[in-house]
């Protein structure tokens, strides 16, 4: 798989980073406004009858507000599927990219990170002829940033470069050593309205600035999530596990259920999902699987029968990788709705190396909840996969001593959390203000919300991984 990796990104800096073209500003007694841009193409993901690519536009001319980029698709078999962070259309070969309302202002030098997905029947030529309102893009290439190197192995200072291939041992998470530890880190927020948010610039600063361990991955099955474009979510979702990877994070790809509350409606979207990102992602350390986000109005035995139906799939691709599993009522172990951790005690999922999600919300689930982690935490093996420190509608006031009691007992316990979420949603659960997504500073203060100005305060202190 290393191997793999180190060939894609050889691909992806002799095929993609084009250069294409600039145009100057126009001379003349009357100066008319300076035009001109840049496109940095980089396919970044290719596989049988599709492929995955990023087009950053930079705008070289006078500030624009309103654009519209085109360019041709050379090949008659390649149709884009899915574009992000602006509306894309296709007819014939011409594709029309129109900006969105946050990013319809680009000032001299900024840059518009725009995606797709496409089809593809043979040959997968580079697209020609782009145009940024009408202008052709000639700028010159200024060199891409080659993002670090993949999977830097044991012994480097990175959460995966030190703790390698995890695996469950008894009630705790452990590394490639067999020592308890606990991961760190932020959740995504629906990444099919967020995808701007997860840039190499912001996982940068996840990775460097926050020294997060972790990045979950929620990609929601419904409102206009996965089932969709399955295709297109999979393939999102194995980029943003490179991304992790190539900063030594660990990556949970979160298959965020939600509703309808039974995970058994989406069995077997399920299957179909995790046969892929399985085999997709088998030979790397980083990944984790979360089969069903938040299980509701649905009994235990449902959701055990769910699990040991999806497990083996993914177990037939990837046969190491740690599991957990969604808990009743929103992953409460029951709590929120009546019942308590004893029903999985007492009838655990049939399946080694696997983990209970727990979830909380610090303004809504206080005292009798923290008890619950704590009996449970001696007997199951829990994976705090998301939280909030407010209500549990994701908003409302930051209930800073409940978050400080859950996050003080979860260290306590080495039980491993996600936050949720980072992103610049207009919710107090977010880390950012919102649009900071819209520019490229994740890093200074200004930008953090009460939220995340807390997480990642907590976060970034030194992690405590043993080595030995
Ligand atoms: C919320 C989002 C909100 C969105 C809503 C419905 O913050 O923007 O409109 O979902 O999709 C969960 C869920 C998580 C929720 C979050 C806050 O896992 O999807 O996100 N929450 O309500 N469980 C408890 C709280």
């Amino acid at each position: 798989m290393k191997r793999f990796t180190a060939l894609l990104a050889a691909c992806a800096t002799t095929l993609g980073l084009t250069a294409l073209t600039g145009t100057q500003a126009a001379a003349g007694p009357q100066a008319a406004a300076a035009t001109g841009c840049r496109v940095d193409y980089t396919v970044t993901n290719q596989w049988q009858g599709g492929f995955q690519a990023g087009v950053k536009v930079t705008n070289l001319g006078d500030p624009v507000t309103g654009w519209t980029l085109k360019f041709t698709l050379p090949d008659a078999g390649q149709k884009v599927t899915q574009g992000w962070n602006a509306t894309w259309s296709q007819s014939g070969s011409t594709v029309t990219v129109t900006n969105s309302d946050w990013n319809r202002t680009l000032a001299t030098g900024a840059a518009a990170d725009l995606g797709f997905t496409g089809t593809l029947t043979g040959a997968n030529p580079k697209p020609t002829a782009f145009t940024l309102n009408g202008v052709a893009c000639t700028g010159s290439v200024g060199g891409e940033e080659p993002p670090p190197d993949p999977d830097p192995g044991p012994g480097t200072g990175t959460p995966v470069g030190i703790n390698g291939q995890l695996h469950v041992c008894g009630v705790n998470l452990c590394n490639q050593y067999d020592r308890p530890i606990q991961l760190r880190g932020m959740s995504t927020h629906g990444i099919q309205w967020f995808g701007k948010c997860y840039t190499n610039a912001s996982l940068d600063a996840l990775a460097k600035d926050w020294k997060s361990d972790l990045f979950r991955i929620a990609m929601y099955v419904q409102e206009s999530g996965y089932e969709t474009d399955p295709a297109g979510f999979t393939s999102r979702v194995n980029s943003l596990v490179d991304m992790a990877e190539a900063r030594g994070m660990y990556a949970l790809i979160d298959f965020h259920t939600l509703t309808p509350g039974d995970p058994n409606y989406n069995l077997d979207r399920a299957k179909t999902f995790f046969a892929s990102v399985a085999a997709r992602n088998a030979g790397k350390k980083n990944v984790i699987y979360e089969i069903a986000n938040e299980p509701n109005g649905v009994s235990w035995t449902a959701i055990k029968n769910y699990a040991e139906q999806v497990i083996p799939v993914i177990r037939a691709a990837d046969p190491d990788a740690v599991i957990i599993v969604g808990t009743r009522a929103w992953s409460s172990l029951g709590v929120s709705e009546g019942s308590n951790e004893t029903e999985v005690v007492d009838n655990p999922v049939n399946a080694t190396n696997i983990m209970y999600a727990f979830h909380f919300y610090a303004a809504s689930h206080k005292d009798n909840y923290r008890a619950t982690v704590s009996r449970a935490a001696a007997k199951l093996p829990l994976f705090v996969t998301e939280f909030g420190t407010v209500s549990a509608t994701g908003g409302g006031a930051m209930d800073r001593a409940s978050s400080v009691a859950w996050l003080d007992l979860l260290d306590q316990l080495k039980i491993s959390y996600a936050n949720w979420t980072y992103s610049d949603a207009n919710e107090s659960s977010a880390a950012f203000k919102p649009g900071t997504c819209n520019g490229g500073d994740y890093s200074s203060s200004g930008v953090l919300t009460e939220s995340g100005a807390l997480l990642k305060s907590r976060i970034s202190t030194p992690d405590t991984f043993p080595t030995s």
